[in-house]
């Protein structure tokens, strides 16, 4: 029956080792890792001779059925996710988004919209405005549903941003929660104004959404939120990384012990704007995400600092709109929803990217795609791994074989696909979604309704030697300091 699965003479890749072995899976669950496994009766039998099984990949950054900027994401929890699986991701985390200001009936919302989930998922929430009553709301969400991430919008003004007050309110919270502070990281006052100044110069095509909002921006903000983490003393998570700007910050203070994590995404990794701003509206509007897609060079240092640690797992911020809802800003480029697609595509481009290139090796391919994510919200080794007693949330990768990229053959609902033609080494030729073979041979067979909710428990290991630098901190208050000499 399809409840018993035997994966036969694969390399099972983990985060830390690899080794040939075969991979047994009853009800969903791995059962044992081993090598010579006998082949039970009435099993689903898969030979991965010559090709490397992996836990399949998390995406730490994803936004289904979202609304925003007036519209709502093409891809929900359906679609989104049966791309996913059609390119070897199993697991993703999305965004809830308050509804009214709360956190409860933005949840209850979201736990409608996954009701049709093919695949696992969890939640980081999204905080659109700071209150007394969100802060509330904040300690049920980690005490009762399972969520352990805050993200903050220092970009968005008028609509999402917050100041640097509330940012640190924000923060403190989360710190007493045991819950991580994450922040989309842009200067939202300077945008404002390079926005207005692109306006003002006649400049209202997609190059102007570039032009407005540079990465001397994100670096500005992304070095202000990790020193009022500093600041506060809680660890911060920098979310869609993408420039060198912001990339150094983080390297900077990762190095003084700082317990800052920072997330590139794909589209960051692989694309730079050279060409990207093409004259045709809809051709360059595609690839209108904030913050944007920056100039050549930034793409390869991202890639480099992945590569040496600096950066720690690769999301996608995927978050998709057809043509005619990026058309909404043929005017004018401030309406142009943003977002990007990527769900599909990431387990492909960063093995191409990163892997076949010869920067990585599988091993960190599997860390940087799956394992750091599970690490990180504190789901590993559920999620995450080939060991026994693991979900059965695996792939199957033919190195040699090699795929493409196209909207006439991508399963997300967008009409466009901003990696359009793109080849490379490797393919996901199977997708195991909780001990179920849901891709193969081309053939997407997904379950609507199978998915389950992940919850997240409090991120206790990330907080350890917090409480001894707080303690370090009051006693110097106390302590008696000299501060001036009397002159007389
Ligand atoms: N950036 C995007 O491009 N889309 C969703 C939200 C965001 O910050
Ligand atoms: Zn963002
Ligand atoms: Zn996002």
């Amino acid at each position: 029956s399809s409840s018993k699965l035997l994966i036969k003479g694969g390399t099972v890749v983990n985060a830390h080792h690899q080794q040939i072995a075969d991979v047994y899976v009853e009800d969903g669950i791995i059962v044992a890792v081993q090598p010579n496994i006998k082949v039970p009766d009435d099993v689903t039998l898969l030979d991965a001779t010559g090709k490397y099984v992996m836990p399949g990949g998390i995406d730490p950054h994803t936004h289904l059925a979202m609304e925003f900027m007036g519209t709502e994401t093409i891809d929900d929890y359906f679609s989104g996710q049966a791309a996913a699986l059609a390119g070897g991701t199993t697991m993703h985390i999305d965004f809830v988004i308050p509804v009214n200001g709360s956190l409860v009936a933005g949840f209850e919302a979201y736990e409608k919209k996954a009701k049709k989930s093919c695949m696992d998922y969890g939640f980081h929430m999204a905080i659109t405005k700071w209150d007394e009553s969100v802060s509330r709301e904040m300690e049920i969400m980690v005490k009762e549903k399972g969520i352990n991430s805050f993200k903050f919008f220092m970009a968005y003004k008028g609509s999402l941003m917050i100041n640097d007050e509330l940012l640190l309110q924000g923060f403190e919270r989360c710190k007493s929660l045991g819950a991580l502070a994450m922040v989309h990281a842009e200067n939202g006052d300077a945008v404002f104004e390079g926005q207005k100044r692109m306006i003002e110069l006649g400049i209202t095509g997609p190059e102007g959404h570039a032009l407005s909002r540079p990465a001397v921006l994100e670096g500005e903000a992304t070095a202000r939120a990790i020193r009022l983490a500093k600041f506060v003393n809680t660890p911060l998570y920098v979310v869609h990384v993408m420039s060198i700007d912001a990339m150094e910050e983080i390297a900077k203070a990762r190095k003084s012990g700082q317990k800052v994590i920072g997330e590139p995404v794909v589209s960051g990794l692989v694309l730079n704007d050279s060409g990207l701003w093409d004259p045709e509206f809809i051709t360059a509007a595609k690839y209108v995400m904030s913050p944007p897609i920056r100039e050549a060079g930034h793409d390869k240092a991202l890639q480099a600092a992945l590569s040496t640690g600096v950066l720690q797992l690769v999301g996608t911020d995927h978050c998709v709109f057809n043509s005619t809802q990026k058309a909404f800003g043929i005017d004018d480029f401030r309406k142009i929803p943003n977002g990007v697609n990527g769900i599909e595509e990431r387990m492909h481009l960063v093995w191409d990217t990163m892997v076949e290139s010869g920067q990585i090796s599988v091993t960190d391919y599997v860390r940087i795609t799956s394992t750091e994510c599970a690490r990180i919200f504190n789901i590993y080794p559920r999620k995450g791994a080939i060991l026994a007693g693991s979900d059965a949330d695996i792939i199957i990768f033919n190195p040699n074989s090699s795929f493409e990229i196209s909207a006439s053959s991508h399963h997300s609902r967008t009409d466009t696909n901003i990696y359009e033609g793109r080849k490379g080494k490797g393919k996901v030729e199977v997708t195991i979604v909780g001990g179920r073979v849901v891709w193969k041979d081309d053939e997407l067979k997904v379950v609507p309704g199978c998915g389950k909710y992940i919850e997240m428990p409090p991120l206790s290991y990330l907080f350890n030697g917090i409480d001894k630098a707080d303690a370090k901190y009051r006693s110097s208050l106390k302590a008696p300091v000299k501060r001036f000499k009397s002159t007389s």
